[in-house]
């Protein structure tokens, strides 16, 4: 098993393909501004701060860098879907997310944050449409779940269902900073890509 609190910020790229200090497998989290990525990493690797003190504000052009256990990169996108900086800064986010998938021998899967309270933005759904132009193996995490209650657990559910009705190459998992349970199930989850 990886040791997920073995876990080191290496560097920012700004170019996809700028070499990395090391050739490893790469998971990529990618998400809406503010839809808990952040926090995910730092329950992930059981560190208080590790996400959030690693990446620059304004930068939203940078690729984060994280070295887990020496086994894998962690490469934290930045959020889509925020409007301070508008059509330039979606324009610079979809070429980010081009050059990225484009020829990328290490890239294994996609942890694709949904907010697991909400219905799938305009900005989600064209990641979506983005990623299913990929045959990539992509998990879909609902942030937050702690905010749900039976009635709104029962709807995310039906959710995926209809969106992921002809893509099994998706699978969905509920996620909260609040619950070592999920925590630890979605270590498990990773683990074996
Ligand atoms: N209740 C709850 N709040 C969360 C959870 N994850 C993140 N948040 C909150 O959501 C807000 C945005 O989180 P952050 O990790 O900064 O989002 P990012 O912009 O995607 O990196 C913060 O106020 C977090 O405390 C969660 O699992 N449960
Ligand atoms: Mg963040």
């Amino acid at each position: 098993m990886v040791n997920f609190r073995n876990a080191k910020f290496i560097t920012s790229l700004a170019d996809a393909h700028a070499p990395r200090p090391e050739t490893r497998p790469e998971l990529l989290l990618v998400g809406r501004s503010n839809v808990g990525k952040s926090s995910l990493i730092n329950a992930l690797v059981d560190q208080k701060n590790l996400a959030r003190t690693s990446s620059k504000p304004g930068h939203t052009r940078l690729l984060n860098l994280f070295d887990i256990d020496h086994t894998f990169y962690l490469v934290d996108a930045p959020g889509y879907g925020y409007t301070r900086g508008g059509g330039r800064h979606v324009e610079l986010f979809a070429t980010l997310m081009e050059d990225y998938f484009h020829d990328n021998a290490n890239l294994v899967g996609v942890l694709w944050l949904l907010d697991s309270r909400h219905d799938l933005s305009k900005d989600d759904q064209t990641f979506f449409t983005f990623l299913l132009a990929y045959k990539i193996n992509v998990k879909i995490i609902l942030t937050k779940a702690d905010k749900l209650n039976q009635k709104m657990l029962a709807e995310a559910k039906k959710r995926m269902q209809v969106l992921l009705k002809d893509y099994p190459q998706f699978s969905y998992y509920f996620f909260s900073i609040d619950d070592a349970n999920l925590i630890r199930n979605l270590r498990s989850k990773i683990y074996p890509w």
